[in-house]
């Protein structure tokens, strides 16, 4: 079967726990689900290129960049932002691991920001709109013309312009008319997102499921990790 015409597994924000991201992946094997990581696999936990490769190699799944990839590979690029970096939850030991990995180097950045799927649905990482800012005028097709300005960005090296795109706080759950204009705008009926963590025990609904929070705090390395978070507020079929 085509990953296409498998049921979606969505993965919020996995930041380095590579332990419960493999507890929460048990009940659905890779050959069975067409699994889609939101980003933000690094940082703060200590396996975060760990959990790249494994996201990587896993079957029938794609990986978006979320704005902790971006400031990882920023300071690839930029040494000066290396203590930026660490100082949001990075690992130097990481960095050098990316560093000495060409070809991941070269898989991360031609990651896309953002997928929009057959049945209408828009996966991005962050819960806002600031994508705009990466589009032209008269863009016939949105979703491509950010992924492909994205690639180009990370191809010239110029990392810091999607972290400005991406650092900002999330506005769907409390903005239903900026969530309307982008739907309209990008052609989709609802999005999924992660980058901030929700309390709830499954992925967050807003707006009648017009927007859904897969960042169930996952990581126990993340400053805002709360003990016991369910496995399932961040990994879950995507339902109808
Ligand atoms: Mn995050």
């Amino acid at each position: 079967m085509a990953a296409d015409d498998l049921p979606v597994l969505i993965v919020g924000d996995v930041h380095g726990d590579i332990e419960r991201l493999a507890a929460a992946l048990q009940p659905y094997p890779a050959s069975e689900w067409r699994t889609i990581f939101l980003g933000d696999l690094v940082d703060y936990g200590m396996f975060g290129v760990g959990c790249l490769r494994y996201a990587r190699d896993r079957q029938n799944t794609d990986v978006i960049l979320g704005n902790h990839e971006v400031a990882m590979l920023w300071a690839l690029q930029d040494p000066t932002r290396i203590g930026f970096f660490i100082s949001i939850g990075g690992h130097q030991h990481d960095l050098d691991e990316l560093r000495a990995d060409e070809p991941l180097q070269e898989w991360l950045k031609t990651r896309p920001l953002m997928i929009k799927l057959r049945d209408g649905t828009l996966v991005q990482h962050c819960g806002n709109d600031d994508y705009r800012m990466l589009l032209g005028n008269y863009e016939s097709d949105p979703v491509n013309a950010i992924n492909s300005k994205a690639s180009l960005v990370l191809e010239a090296g110029d990392a810091h312009l999607l972290w400005e795109v991406m650092s900002g706080k999330g506005v769907f759950a409390t903005q239903p008319e900026r969530l309307e204009r982008w739907l309209q705008h990008t052609g989709c009926r609802r999005v999924v997102f992660g980058h901030t963590p929700h309390r709830n025990a499954v992925p967050a609904r807003y707006h009648g499921g017009k927007a859904i929070n897969f960042d169930g705090g996952l990581s126990r390395s993340h400053r805002m990790y709360r003990r016991g978070a369910p496995l399932a507020a961040s990994v879950a079929p995507l339902e109808d």
